[in-house]
């Protein structure tokens, strides 16, 4: 089949949909229906290479990628898509012609916000370049009905609303409503002799809802299928003749609850029964489907390594391991070990965090009662662990199954062929700590795969000033090939290109300081330094650092005006779960903070502080690429990875940051000289908690101690003095984050960045070398890493038939 794209037809296939699709006329369509119009015309050239690729694979029955998590933080779509089809062009001049921007259409669209942060957008990153690399992949979710909450400011206070993005037609995906699986909650297990039965009580149904997920220049389309859940049985009558509306409908509503929503928990759990039930939902329905699809071309299903390689992103899918088994065994009619052994081929698991409050530990009895079947063969895995542990002679004794909960971490790893860690500090770090013990039972199975970040939507799309000096400086393959980055290198020391360099950058933030004008009612100057923390509000990223920091320098502004300072305007920008009191508090006090220097007529356009509300993956694609200065301050050993640090680097933005997670990497490669590293190591943070004490800490930082003294007398929230008490209690209480101890580190830090950003020719220099050595951080190299030491796949792309 073959959909070769003409220039120029684009236009009329904008001017059909807008019709036939729409339904409306030119002159009578708004900007959402131009969307809607444009949507549908550029999808139409996605199908042809979709239909491709999947014939391709199937016709050569190859192995295949199956990415299963919980989240898939994709952002906008129209706009990508234009950007891997090349289409801005003809998409700009089509609509211009009927006085439409192209721009405005494409800022219309919401974002699809399938996810909470860092481990949702690497999902997404990864679709995108499992695409671009012809690696055949299919991402595996939910599609929730309402993605992450949007957030506005009530006085400060954080304030949720729920998400609809689905309420304007939504024009990506194709439903299959054939593509149908039942799903099983509850009930008991028969057996007869050696054969056990799972009945369960209740049964929903998965949806598969599919959406083509193009590669650059659509090499190569993968497919993102996400899972609705739907009633079994669509509607009571006999109630509803009693004139019991309510009851008529209520089966119908209980089994669509399970996709209704998306947890808005980034690395905490819950341990919520409807979490656990998304958990089974979404990963029952995507064994069920790969297992369907290998059957058609093969009988034996140990075969299954072979031809499927499945990676579970975190522990929310880690329930694969039982439900594989299960499906092997009692269904298909696998012994237990065979059942086993095959599932563990198959499968692998992405470490993302160590922080204990996010790994996940289900309750025994609500795992049993929900998933009966699943407890019963959890403990027969466990019993193999046990053997293994046995034998192994380590003298550890790590289990699945302890004080009455199931611990997901230690079951994925035993159910996993391969394990990763996200960054090389975070995987050593999980052979020391979490999972050492099963380090030493099976020390061939953890290793490292270091993020990465899609060039295509977070320097081609995001920044096309900085795209447009690139292809005119060293062509255009860096956009597949992102460490050809590296030949701008040398232009670092050319006035001529910096100049031109620093006019993009230049250029990028006065587009926001427009932004900010109009949509925050505050005037910021483009001449300021740009200092950027955007990502969700976790005491453990430090927000609550920055704030202080950006306290005590308009303490410093304020004694002394008239002193040289180096302009700055400070970013924050992040939501926090609804439930995390304490990271909603230090919300407040940002907020108040700004209040109280924006308004400061002494400070002027020495400081200011923008908070804009609802940071989503729209709002970093403007941010990012006006940063001068990337805040990465997480206490070291706690962040496990980040990826926003990449985007930004990738951007010219300079870091200021800890030696924690893929920061340690990024200084590898930009150099020392690029990057301002500060504070205690991870090695430095354990050896400090020993008798750690806050007070002690602030006692020694007159600096600190004016800034806490100030809140804790009501200088940011005057007549209502003890407002942010709660703060300052629990810091004193307990500085797990070590705030304290690093803030003069940081401090000084700051200062140091104060005069590199004075010396205009030096920072340019930086910048670009953060650009120009980036170039590893692509997912473009995460993807490959994969595909060779974990799954085995090679491109099929540009394979000849
Ligand atoms: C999440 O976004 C991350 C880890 C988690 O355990 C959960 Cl539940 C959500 C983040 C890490 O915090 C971040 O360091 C990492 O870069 C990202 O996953 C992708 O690996």
């Amino acid at each position: 089949m073959k959909d070769i794209y003409e220039p120029g037809s684009l236009t009329q296939a904008i001017d059909f949909h807008l019709a036939h699709s729409v339904g409306k006329t030119p002159d009578t369509a708004s900007t959402t229906d131009w969307r809607l119009a444009l949507s549908r015309a550029v999808r139409d050239k996605l199908i042809a290479p979709w239909f491709e690729a999947t014939n391709r694979t199937y016709a050569k029955d190859r192995k295949r990628v199956y990415y299963l998590s919980m989240e898939f933080l994709l952002g906008r779509i129209l706009e990508d898509a234009v950007n891997n089809l090349e289409l801005e062009d003809d998409a700009r001049e089509a609509l211009a012609k009927h006085g439409v921007s192209f721009a405005d259409v494409v800022n219309d669209e919401p974002d699809a916000a399938l996810g909470n942060g860092g481990l949702g957008r690497l999902a997404a990153c990864f679709l995108d370049s499992m695409s671009c690399l012809g690696i055949p992949a299919y991402g595996y979710g939910i599609r929730y009905a309402h993605g992450l909450f949007r957030q506005s400011f009530d006085q400060g206070k954080q304030v949720e609303m729920a998400e609809d993005w689905l309420r304007h037609q939504h024009n990506w995906e194709f439903e299959r409503s054939e593509c149908l699986y039942d799903i099983g909650f509850g009930g008991e297990v028969i057996e007869t002799g050696a054969q056990a039965k799972w009945s369960p009580s209740d049964i929903v149904m998965a949806q598969a809802y599919d959406t083509p997920v193009a590669g650059w220049q659509a090499r190569w389309t993968n497919t993102l299928r996400l899972w609705s859940a739907k009633p079994k049985k669509i509607f009571d009558l006999d109630p509803f003749n009693r004139g019991e509306y309510m009851q008529a409908a209520a089966p119908a509503v209980l089994a669509e609850t399970i996709s209704r929503v998306l947890y808005p928990d980034d690395s905490t759990e819950t341990g919520k029964a409807l979490r656990l039930k998304q958990e089974f939902f979404f990963t029952s329905a995507s064994l069920q489907d790969l297992l369907r699809r290998f059957l058609t071309h093969n009988g034996d299903l140990r075969a299954l390594p072979t031809k499927v390689a499945i990676q579970m992103n975190d522990t929310h899918p880690a329930i694969a391991g039982p439900e594989l088994i299960r499906l092997l065994s009692d269904v298909h009619g696998l012994s237990f070990d065979d059942a086993f052994d095959t599932a563990q081929n198959t499968l692998h698991y992405t470490n993302h965090t160590l922080l204990p409050e996010a790994l996940e530990a289900w309750d025994v009895g609500l795992m049993r009662s929900i998933l009966p079947r699943h407890m019963q063969l959890i403990e027969r895995i466990d019993d193999r662990l046990g053997r293994d542990v046995a034998m192994s002679k380590t003298g550890v004794t790590p289990r699945i199954v302890e004080n009455n909960v199931v611990n997901m971490g230690t079951l994925a790893f035993t159910c996993s062929r391969r394990v990763n860690g996200v960054s090389a500090l975070h995987t050593d770090l999980m052979k020391q700590t979490v999972f050492s013990d099963l380090h030493k039972v099976y020390p061939e199975r953890i290793l490292n795969q270091t993020n990465g970040v899609t060039p295509r939507r977070w320097l081609h799309g995001c920044n096309p000033g900085l795209r447009d000096l690139l292809n005119e400086t060293i062509g255009t393959e860096w956009v597949s090939d992102l460490e050809q980055l590296e030949n701008i290198a040398p232009l670092a020391d050319d006035p001529a290109f910096r100049k031109r360099f620093m006019a993009i950058k230049q250029d990028n933030k006065r587009r926001l300081a427009d932004w900010v004008a109009e949509n925050m009612n505050l005037q910021i100057s483009p001449d300021a330094m740009f200092d950027i923390q955007i990502k969700r509000i976790h005491e453990y990223k430090r927000q609550l650092m920055n704030a202080f920091e950006t306290a005590a320098l308009a303490n410093a502004i304020r004694r002394e005006p008239d002193a040289d300072w180096t302009p700055r305007v400070k970013f924050f920008g992040g939501k926090a779960a609804p439930a995390y009191v304490d990271a909603k508090n230090i919300i407040r006090l940002i907020n108040d903070i700004a209040q109280s220097i924006n308004t400061d007529p002494v400070i002027g356009d020495r400081l200011k502080v923008v908070y804009p509300p609802n940071y989503n993956v729209s709002l970093a694609e403007m941010l990012i690429p006006a940063a001068d200065l990337s805040e990465q301050i997480s206490t070291a050993g706690k962040e496990a990875s980040g990826t926003g640090n990449m985007k930004f680097a990738l951007n010219g933005a300079v870091t200021i940051g800890t030696l924690d997670g893929a920061n340690v990497e990024i200084c590898d490669h930009v150099g020392a000289t690029n990057i301002y590293i500060f504070g205690m190591t991870a090695a430095e943070v354990q050896a400090a908690r020993e008798g750690y004490v806050t007070q002690d800490y602030i006692d020694r930082s007159p600096i600190l101690n004016e800034v806490i003294e100030q809140v804790r007398t009501g200088f940011y929230s005057p007549g209502d003095p003890t407002r942010h008490w709660p703060v300052l209690e629990k810091l004193l209480r307990d500085d797990y984050f070590m705030v304290a101890a690093d803030f003069d580190a940081y401090w000084d830090a700051q200062r140091r960045v104060d005069g590199g950003f004075a010396n205009k020719d030096a920072w340019a220099r930086m910048a670009v070398l953060n650009t120009a050595l980036s170039g590893w951080f692509s997912s473009d190299r995460t993807i490959q890493g994969y595909a060779k030491d974990i799954w085995g796949i090679d491109s099929l792309a540009g394979e000849t038939e």
